[in-house]
C-alpha cells in the first residue's frame, strides 16, 4: 500500500491525540477500556474534524488546477461546509456553499448558529436549498458549480462529506497508518475502531487502512444517515476505489464492511432519547462533547455494545472522535435542562 505517492497539503496539527477514557470505562463495568482519537481537535482552521483531513489530499489538486473557488454541499448544520469554508479562507480562495434542508428540526435559530454561522463569519457564499436529505450528487450543488463557471470563476468540486471525490478516501487510509505509529508508542494494538457514518469516505478509508493489518472488519461503522442502504453501498464502493488507488494489495468485500443499523434512527439529523442519555453521559464522565447529528449516534452505540457485552472483556476499543459539536447550538432547545 502506498499513500506517499498522493501530495497533501497539511492542514491539520499532526497526528490527533489519543487519550483514555477512564471514567467512562469504569462506569460501564471496567470491562471493556475505551479510548478516543480526536478529529475534532485536529486543526486550528475553524475547529477542524474530519473533513479536514480528508481534504488535505483534495487540495493538491484544487491548487495545481489553479481553481479559485472551492464549492461544497451539506446539510443547513453541516460540519463539511464549515470545514471548506474555513480551509478557502486559509488559502486565499473563495467558496460556495450549498446548505439543503436535510433535517426535519429548527431550533428557532437552526440557520444561524454553529456551522453555518462560522461559515459565514469565514466568508463564504453560503446558499440555503430547500432539497432534503441525500448523500448523492445533487442538482443544487451542480448549480453553483455552474453559476461560478458563468461568472468566469474556476470552481473546485467538493461533494458532501468529500465521499464522491476520487480521492476522498485517502486521509483516512492516512488515519489508520497513524493509529498504528500511535499503537507501537502506546504498547498494544486496538480490538475495535467504533466510526459514524453518513457519507461514507471516513469509514471507506478505515477499512482500506486497517485491511492493511487485517483489522478491516474490526472497523465498527454506526449508522446515522437513517439509510443504511445507500451509506453501506456507497462506504463498499468508496473502499474498493480506494483500496485500487492506493494499491493495497487485495479486493476489499462486502464481509469488510461492518455497518450497525441500530443507533442511526429516527432520522438523519435527529436524535432519540439513547443519543441523548449517551451525550451527555459521555459529557459528564469525561468532559468530552459529542453532537446529536453524528457523535452522539456512534457515542449511543459504543456504550451499548459495551453494556450489553458485544465486545469481549478486556478488549481495546477506539472511539473516532470526527468533530460535529459545533451543530450543538442549533439543538439548544434539546439541552435547555441540561
Ligand atoms: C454529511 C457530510 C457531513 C457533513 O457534516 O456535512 N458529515
Amino acid at each position: 500500500m502506498n499513500l506517499n505517492r498522493f501530495p497533501r497539503h497539511a492542514l491539520t496539527f499532526g497526528p490527533s491525540p489519543i487519550h483514555p477514557l477512564k471514567r467512562l470505562s469504569a462506569h460501564l463495568g471496567g470491562k471493556v477500556e475505551l479510548f478516543a482519537k480526536r478529529e475534532d481537535c485536529n486543526s486550528g482552521l475553524a475547529f477542524g474534524g474530519n473533513k479536514t483531513r480528508k481534504l488535505e489530499y483534495l487540495i493538491p489538486e484544487a491548487l495545481a488546477e489553479q481553481c479559485d473557488t472551492l464549492v461544497s454541499i451539506g446539510g443547513i448544520q453541516s460540519n463539511q461546509t464549515r470545514q471548506v469554508a474555513a480551509v478557502a479562507a486559509h488559502l486565499g480562495m473563495k467558496c460556495v456553499l450549498v446548505q439543503e434542508n436535510w433535517v426535519n428540526y429548527s431550533d428557532a435559530v437552526y440557520d444561524r448558529v454553529g456551522n453555518i454561522e462560522m461559515s459565514r463569519i469565514l466568508g463564504a457564499d453560503v446558499r440555503l436549498d430547500a432539497a432534503g436529505f441525500d448523500i448523492g450528487i445533487r442538482p443544487s450543488w451542480q448549480q453553483a458549480l455552474d453559476d461560478v463557471r458563468r461568472a468566469g470563476g474556476k470552481p473546485f468540486p467538493i461533494p458532501a462529506g468529500c465521499s464522491e471525490h476520487r480521492l476522498g478516501g485517502l486521509g483516512f487510509v492516512g488515519f489508520a497508518e497513524e493509529v498504528r505509529a500511535q499503537e507501537a508508542s502506546l504498547g498494544f494494538r486496538f480490538d475495535y475502531i467504533v466510526v459514524c457514518s453518513v457519507t461514507g469516505s471516513t469509514q471507506a478509508g478505515m477499512v482500506v487502512g486497517f485491511a492493511a493489518d487485517g483489522r478491516a472488519d474490526r472497523v465498527i461503522g454506526i449508522d446515522a444517515s437513517a439509510k443504511p442502504a445507500q451509506t453501506r453501498a456507497q462506504i463498499l464502493r468508496i473502499a474498493q476505489n480506494t483500496a485500487e488507488l492506493v494499491a493495497l494489495g487485495r479486493a476489499i468485500t462486502d464481509q469488510d464492511v461492518v455497518l450497525d443499523t441500530r443507533f442511526g434512527g429516527p432520522e438523519y439529523g435527529l436524535p432519540s432519547e439513547g443519543t441523548l442519555e449517551a451525550i451527555r453521559l459521555c459529557a459528564r464522565q469525561e468532559g468530552m462533547l459529542t453532537d446529536p447529528v453524528y457523535e452522539g449516534k456512534s457515542m449511543h452505540a459504543m456504550i451499548e455494545m459495551v453494556r450489553q457485552g458485544e465486545f469481549p472483556a478486556g478488549s481495546k476499543v477506539l472511539y473516532a472522535h470526527l468533530g460535529g459539536v459545533p451543530a450543538l447550538n442549533a439543538y439548544s432547545f434539546l439541552f435547555r435542562n441540561g
